[in-house]
């Protein structure tokens, strides 16, 4: 099923490999990008920029707003590694092969992931350019059997039946609002449940009803798939939400979700959800 599906542990290997020889850091951090938020990678220093294209085995990324490069080098000083540009169920890879890179990451000796996302408000107390530290998940394509793990699991990576309730390290969310408390962030700051879907089309109004009766206060694409595959191989997880939009609750409402819209929120708060990834960046304790 791995060939079918998604990348062997050989496959992954053989790609760590190929990028460990010519990065010029060994990268104890794993950073992804999400739309409008890729800005983040420019800030390393000391950068190697290589497209996916360029990299062997690599999926290769097709959504306007994200450019489809890992970016090495040093963030405040720590070895990292970023993703500008990610994959997503709707592009049509198998969910198995959206999350390879994660497992490349976990290759290179990534111990901790940073993930960015930009997703649609369901809590009515958020407004848009709310940054939410993700508390937990709602994995919507899970319960019909699309999860990354699904397939022969390799003991390599993890256990066949990861933990998913500890998902989101404490300790970095922690983190995520001391440090926004300090830059004077804590006023669009929000915690919460990120709820997934396939994609690509946005919810109708029935769907993010049935979303918030569910518990979850934001609603995006993305982030769930890697956060899953990080657990699974023993990395520490920290994911940051932007809210772009406000999700479409009412029939009445004139407002529609479009990628848009999306974006130039991205641009409204993408120096601020950098500064902010950045001092984390700094107080985090790397081995
Ligand atoms: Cl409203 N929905 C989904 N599924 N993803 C989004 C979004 C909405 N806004 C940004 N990303």
């Amino acid at each position: 099923p791995d060939s079918a599906t998604g990348y062997s542990y050989e496959e992954c290997k053989t790609t760590a490999d190929w990028l460990l020889a010519q990065a010029p850091v060994r990268p104890l951090l794993g950073v992804v990008c999400g739309s409008g938020l890729g800005g983040l990678a420019e800030m390393l220093k000391d950068q190697l920029v290589i497209k996916y294209s360029d990299i062997p085995n690599f999926p290769q990324s097709t959504v306007h707003g994200h450019a489809g490069r890992l970016v090495f080098g040093t963030l405040k000083g720590k070895p990292c590694v970023c993703m500008q540009g990610r994959f997503h169920l709707y592009e049509g890879y198998s969910i198995q092969k959206t999350t390879m890179p994660i497992r490349v990451f976990k290759l290179m000796g990534v111990e901790t992931v940073i993930l960015t996302n930009a997703a649609g408000g369901l809590n009515p107390d958020f407004t848009v350019g709310d940054i939410m530290v993700i508390k937990d998940h709602i994995n919507i394509p899970g319960f019909a059997g699309n999860n990354p793990l699904v397939g022969a699991n390799d003991e390599r990576f993890g256990v066949r039946f990861p933990c998913m309730s500890d998902a989101y390290d404490r300790g970095l969310q922690q983190l995520a609002h001391a440090v926004a408390a300090e830059l004077d962030y804590s006023g669009f700051m929000q915690e919460g449940v990120y709820s997934v879907l396939g994609g690509p089309s946005f919810e109708t109004v029935a769907e993010c009803k049935m979303l918030r009766f569910l518990g979850a206060d934001a609603v995006g694409m993305s982030t769930v798939h890697e956060v899953i595959v990080a657990r699974h191989c023993g990395m520490k997880v920290v994911a940051l939400s932007l809210i772009t939009n406000q999700a479409v609750m009412d029939y009445d409402s004139e407002k529609k979700a479009n990628h848009e819209e999306v974006l130039q929120t991205g641009e409204l708060r993408a120096q601020q959800m950098e500064k902010l990834v950045s001092t984390m960046v700094s107080r985090m304790e790397l081995p």
